[in-house]
């Protein structure tokens, strides 16, 4: 963290190009300050993970795994976070397997605003599909027993958690946050109080787990270290010019370890549907319908998602079929939240899959924008080209051009 924050070349993830935080050996993708817009791609994740099982592709995470995602009280209002949980317990409530444990860290504010009493409790605890569970944060062993709980229903049971973790904030939002101007000086100082630190402190006590000698050990010995890495973290290297910092924008090139050979015989029985047709000129919808067809028998990998794709054959039919050749695994019918199919797309990419959503028209992606140009094309750039995030999304555009509606006018 101390090299991502000095900005130091030697940072894990971004190689010194941003604050972001991340590791790519501990499966932590880097998140940029957009609050909620990792929530679709956590979403995406968790559903890659069994989805990988049933369709035996070899993924990047193992079987078993399961994703953990945070955000605080204040984000947990936004569409983003909105749309992606909902997406979840979509899909948890038709028994589809999603492990994953939300932990919304409620400090009880969003800069200045303040969450109303009891909001996230009353909001998330009964939604269906997903299990809610609470922690205070200050308590480190409800916490631990909490979060134990919510891995066992994540791991064992494939099944999403909201884990609401009461926390506190100290100081101002950032920096350059004055909190006096809209906090009461009382409630500054209650705040004070509740220093997790000391909190923590007093359990081990009373728990005699350690004596008040070895837990101020503790604390100056991490604080030698941490002032130790911080010191040799802030004297290494920086990326020094412009060539080296756009370096990493365009990814590098990805071994395909899910490609097979189809031979004749399979293509002509992937095809015996056309045959009458494939000698003959075609529109460009069935050509890309017969493109898909092919790429998706030579690349075991590739999924595809979106509303109405599936047995509707999606826009213009250009996925017609896929869904009967392939199963509804790899042609996968989704909810109608354009943020949540780009979600589950990145999410997938992730863990190793090539997924190709489709959003219905060019009208429709505006409102999912963020999770191309935050998300899925900065992801090689944030991470040093260490996540590579492939995808195709197809966007049907212009397809109501005056040649196809000339006979109208
Ligand atoms: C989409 C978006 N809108 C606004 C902001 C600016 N912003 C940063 S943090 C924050 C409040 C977040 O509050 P909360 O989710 O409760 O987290 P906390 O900081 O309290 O831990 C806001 C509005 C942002 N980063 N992203
Ligand atoms: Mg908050």
């Amino acid at each position: 963290m101390l090299l991502s924050f000095s900005a130091s070349k030697d940072d894990p993830i971004s190689g010194g190009r941003h604050k972001v935080l991340g590791s790519k050996t501990l499966a932590i993708p880097p998140q940029t300050s957009t609050i909620a817009s990792h929530l679709p791609k956590a979403m995406g994740a968790a559903f890659s993970v069994d989805l990988a099982k049933r369709l035996n592709i070899e993924a990047e995470m193992p079987n078993d795994s399961i994703v953990v995602c945070n955000f605080g009280d204040a984000s947990s209002n936004h569409s983003t976070t909105q749309g992606a949980i909902n997406s979840t317990a979509w899909a948890a409530y038709q028994s589809i397997p999603m492990p994953i444990v939300y932990i919304c860290e409620d400090n009880g504010i969003g800069i200045s605003t303040s969450t109303p009493k009891g909001w996230i409790a009353a909001n998330y605890q009964y939604r269906a599909g997903i299990h809610y569970l609470y922690c205070d944060g200050l308590n480190l062993l409800d916490t631990y027993q909490k979060a134990k709980e919510a891995e066992y229903i994540a791991r064992k049971l494939r099944k999403p958690v909201f884990l609401h973790m009461r926390t506190v904030r100290l100081l101002g939002h950032a920096g350059s946050d004055a909190e006096f101007v809209y906090r009461k000086m009382s409630e500054i100082e209650a705040n004070e109080f509740q220093d997790p630190l000391l909190h923590s402190a007093r359990i081990l006590l009373e728990n005699n787990m350690l004596n008040a000698e070895q837990i101020i050990d503790i604390y100056n010995n991490i604080e030698n270290r941490v002032a130790n890495v911080a010191d040799a973290a802030a004297s290494k290297p920086k990326l020094a010019t412009a060539k080296q910092v756009m370096a990493s924008i365009v990814p590098p090139a990805r071994k395909n370890k899910h490609h097979v050979e189809v031979d004749d015989n399979q293509r002509l029985s992937l095809f015996s549907h056309e045959k009458h047709n494939l000698s003959k000129p075609q529109h460009l919808a069935k050509l890309l319908n017969w493109a898909l067809l092919d790429l998706m028998s030579e690349h075991q990998n590739i999924v595809m998602c979106g509303e109405d794709i599936g047995k509707k054959g999606g826009v213009y039919n250009v996925t017609a079929k896929l869904c009967e050749r392939f199963g509804e695994n790899r042609v996968v019918n989704t909810l109608l939240d354009e943020q949540s199919i780009l979600g589950t797309a990145i999410g997938m990419a992730h863990n190793g899959f090539l997924p190709i959503p489709e959003i219905q028209f060019l009208a429709y992606v505006h409102n999912a924008e963020d999770q191309i140009r935050g998300e899925a094309a900065t992801l090689p750039f944030f991470s040093n080209g260490q996540y590579t995030n492939p995808m195709v999304i197809r966007i049907a555009g212009g397809g109501l051009s005056k040649r196809l509606w000339r006979p109208f006018s």
